[in-house]
Parts: structure tokens; C-alpha cells; sequence
């Protein structure tokens, strides 16, 4: 308890509601660390601007950086072996939002809800938009579901969607793509995410050419109904859910459909969607160089897994990752903003912690990105001056940015220490005795 606090003082303002959480409830439990934030910061900010950087100007970009929260990672989820309620899940798309509205309360960085159809059908558009706005948050890209069959589905897309070779099937899932776009404009979406399961378990089961091509046709069928002011987000994923081949594995299988598309249709990269070892930063680059990134999908993963909480297990080459996206942003003014968003959930954790821990190292890649010297940088290139590279890429990465990310966050009015403030605040305990225990979310 902090020690400048009345007993009565600290009861009362551990049992106010936390659906309400307020400003003010965040900012007296950032007095229990402010001094200790004041002399870091202050120690750090000085040092980096000694060093020339422009401080204040690391902070605007470090509060301006949105992420999306996917509605399907406020549940448990992230196993298709079983499911273990982590308590107090969110059951409704109300609920939802208002999760991703806390999430936001306390880290100023979850600002957009990414929704997933038909999981996430609005009963209420107006009321869903107006919870929405009373909690600062956007409505970012719309998600199709054809991986799952849905109830009354006259077709079945068990053997594919968009690249079924029964034009029937095609066509319903087409016909769900637009109704997804339709979804999205009454909530103010801006653009349409597609990820298909489609592929094959065993060679010979499907036709390359035929499934690409039919992906292909089906997606420029989705592509002219696209409003205007819309994109089309095509992500890739080398496996899983089948074995054998996937129809969209790659980038590079994204990018020509993108391409044959228009100008409207992007790659989106997500983070765990890489066979072992590939670098994705240099995918990043390229993609960025050619006008083509469009969005991204932060998770993180040992193995062949999607789900890990960001930077648990690879942070260096998260930040090696977003070094390549901050030079894309300042040097290729073709591409277009980015769509940011988490793609992760899994069982283990409580999911708004996990999901507290993934801005966090976001924001911590992102910052040391910002550090990067890249004229120095450019310099040493050009000189063929390898040990020189090094030495700038890791004394970015070396440099502890956390001051900077707490000073973001405090100047918004978010928590100091949002995991802390969670906890503090009992936000779980709260959400279990508002919605009860044994509640589960819609989710992967
Ligand atoms: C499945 O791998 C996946 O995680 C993709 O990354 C999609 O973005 C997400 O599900 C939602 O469909
Ligand atoms: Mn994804």
C-alpha cells in the first residue's frame, strides 16, 4: 500500500467500479512511482539529449502509436486443443469493447477494436459506436471467417473457400467478404482483412495452379465492391490449419494477388506466419520499398506457433523488425500508414495482461527503432564498416526506453506501470463479479 495513504482512503479506492475506471483513480496510483519515473526520466532524457536526439519529438511519435486489439484475443484461446477460461471473459461485443476500452484506459495505446465476422455482428450499430467513441476507441480492419462453417451455411468450406473448386462455395464465401465490407463501413472500418485456411493436407489433393487462380479471381470479386476510401489487407501463413500446402503461403504469394488486385490491395505481415528463421525484416523492407505493406500482425513464437505474447521470445529481432518499418515510414512515402494490430492469445495468461505486455514491447522496439542513427548508420553501410553497423543497431537496442514509454503514456493520462495498476485495481476480480465466472469469448 502506498505509505502517503490512509487506510480508508486506499479501501475506497480499491472497490470503486472498475468498468468506470477513471482518469483520476489511474493518475493517484501513478503518485506510488512518480518520483522514482521523474529521476529515470530525467537521467535518460538528458542523456539522449546530449547525444543530440530530439526528445520530446520520440514522445509525440512513442504517444501517437495506435494499436488494434482483435476481439478474439480477450478470451482465452491460442490452442485448437482445449480452452481454459482464464474468468470474467467478455460474451458480448459490448463487453468486448469494453475490455479493449480498459486496455486503453491504462496504456494510451490500444485505441481500435478489430472485429471478427460473424463473431462480432453488431445487434446495435449505434450504440456499439457510441460505446465505442466514449472510449476513445476506432473501429480498425474487419475480419472474414471463412475457415469455420457458419450456422444454416448452404456450402461447406471444408475443402477450401475462396479457392474451392465448386464455384457454389466461391461464391458464398465472396458474398461473406462483402457483407463483412458492408459490417465495416456502418462501424467506420477502413479496410478488409482475408485470411483463408484454404489449402491441402496431402499432395495431389489439390491443383496449384487451379487454387491460386480461383483465389485470385475471388479475391478481385471481393476487390471491386471495396469502397474507395477502403483497402484490402491479404495475409499469408505458410501452414496450419493444413500440412501440406497453403494457397496464400507467402509474401510473395500475397504480394501478386495484391498486385492483380489494384492499388487498393496490400500484404499483411503477421509476426508468426514465418517458417523458422526467415527474416522477416528484410520482407518488411521490401514490401515497404515496393508501396505494398499494408498491415501487421504482432504476435510471437519459438517454434511454428502464432500466439506468444510480443517480444517474449525473439525481442531483438522485433526490434531489427521495426528499425526496417520506422526507415520505411521516414523513406517510402508510397507506402501507405499502417494497419498495426496483436494477433495473439493464448492459455496461460490472464489475456488483458498478455495483452498489456504486448504493447509494452511494441512500444519498447519501436522506441529503440527511433534511436537507430540512421545517417551514422548510412554512413558506416557505405564504408563497408560492419562492426561499425553493429555498434549502432545494438547500442539502440542496448539503451533501456522505458522512461520514455512511461513518459508517453503518463502525458495521455495512462498508468506509470499498467500491469501494476491492473492488479492494483483488481480489474479481473471486478470483471468476474460483474460477469460472472464461467464465461467463454468467441476466439481461435
Ligand atoms: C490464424 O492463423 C489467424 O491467427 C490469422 O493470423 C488471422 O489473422 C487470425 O487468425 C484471425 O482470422
Ligand atoms: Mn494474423
Amino acid at each position: 500500500m502506498n505509505s502517503d495513504w490512509g487506510f480508508w482512503e486506499f479501501i475506497l479506492f480499491k472497490t470503486q467500479s472498475i468498468m468506470k475506471l477513471q482518469k483520476d483513480q489511474i493518475a493517484d496510483f501513478n503518485k506510488r512511482s512518480i518520483n522514482y519515473h521523474n529521476d529515470n526520466f530525467d537521467f535518460l532524457g538528458n542523456n539522449l539529449r546530449k547525444k543530440g536526439y530530439d526528445v520530446d519529438q520520440i514522445i509525440a511519435k512513442l504517444t501517437d502509436f495506435q494499436v488494434a486489439i482483435p476481439s478474439w484475443a480477450l478470451g482465452a484461446g491460442g490452442t485448437r486443443f482445449g480452452r481454459f477460461s482464464y474468468f470474467g471473459e467478455p460474451t458480448s461485443l459490448e463487453q468486448k469493447v469494453e475490455d479493449v476500452g480498459i486496455l486503453h484506459k491504462l496504456t494510451q495505446t490500444a485505441g481500435a477494436v478489430s472485429l471478427h465476422i460473424p463473431w462480432d455482428i453488431p445487434s446495435d450499430y449505434k450504440a456499439i459506436k457510441q460505446k465505442a467513441e466514449a472510449l476513445n476507441i476506432n473501429f480498425d480492419s474487419v475480419n472474414s471467417n471463412t475457415f469455420q462453417d457458419q450456422k444454416k451455411a448452404k456450402e461447406s468450406y471444408k475443402y477450401g473457400s475462396l479457392s474451392n473448386v465448386s464455384k457454389a462455395v466461391r461464391e458464398q464465401a465472396i458474398q461473406h467478404n462483402i457483407e463483412v465490407i458492408h459490417i465495416g463501413e456502418k462501424l467506420g472500418s477502413k479496410s478488409l482483412t482475408v485470411w483463408l485456411a484454404d489449402g491441402s493436407c496431402f499432395p495431389g489433393q489439390n491443383n496449384f495452379q487451379t487454387a491460386f487462380q480461383n483465389t485470385q479471381d475471388s479475391l478481385k470479386d471481393i476487390y471491386k465492391m471495396l469502397p474507395n476510401d477502403w483497402r484490402m489487407l491479404i495475409e499469408y501463413k505458410p501452414y496450419e490449419p493444413h500440412f501440406y500446402s497453403t494457397v496464400i503461403q507467402d509474401w510473395g504469394t500475397s504480394f501478386m494477388l495484391a498486385n492483380a488486385c489494384g492499388e487498393k490491395a496490400y500484404t499483411l505481415v503477421d509476426l508468426g506466419h514465418h517458417l523458422p528463421n526467415s527474416n522477416i525484416e528484410q520482407i518488411v523492407s521490401i514490401l515497404m520499398l515496393k508501396g505494398k505493406l499494408g498491415g501487421f500482425h504482432f504476435n510471437d513464437s519459438k517454434y511454428g506457433d502464432d500466439d506468444l505474447t510480443v517480444g517474449s521470445i525473439k525481442p531483438y529481432a522485433l526490434f531489427l523488425i521495426f528499425n526496417e518499418l520506422v526507415y520505411g515510414m521516414n523513406n517510402n512515402p508510397k507506402n501507405p500508414d499502417l494497419a498495426w494490430m496483436i494477433d495473439a492469445s493464448h492459455n496461460v495468461k490472464d489475456p488483458l495482461e498478455d495483452l498489456i505486455q504486448s504493447l509494452e514491447a511494441i512500444q519498447e522496439a519501436y522506441a529503440k527503432a527511433l534511436l537507430v542513427d540512421q545517417e551514422a548508420l548510412k554512413g558506416a553501410q557505405l564504408e563497408n564498416d560492419a562492426v561499425k553497423c553493429q555498434e549502432i543497431l545494438q547500442g539502440a537496442y542496448r539503451t533501456d526506453v522505458r522512461p520514455l514509454i512511461e513518459r508517453a503514456r503518463l502525458s495521455a493520462g495512462g498508468a506509470l506501470n499498467p500491469i501494476d495498476a491492473y492488479r492494483f485495481l483488481d480489474v479481473r476480480g471486478n470483471l468476474i463479479k460483474e460477469r460472472g465466472k464461467h464465461t467463454v469469448a468467441t476466439g481461435l
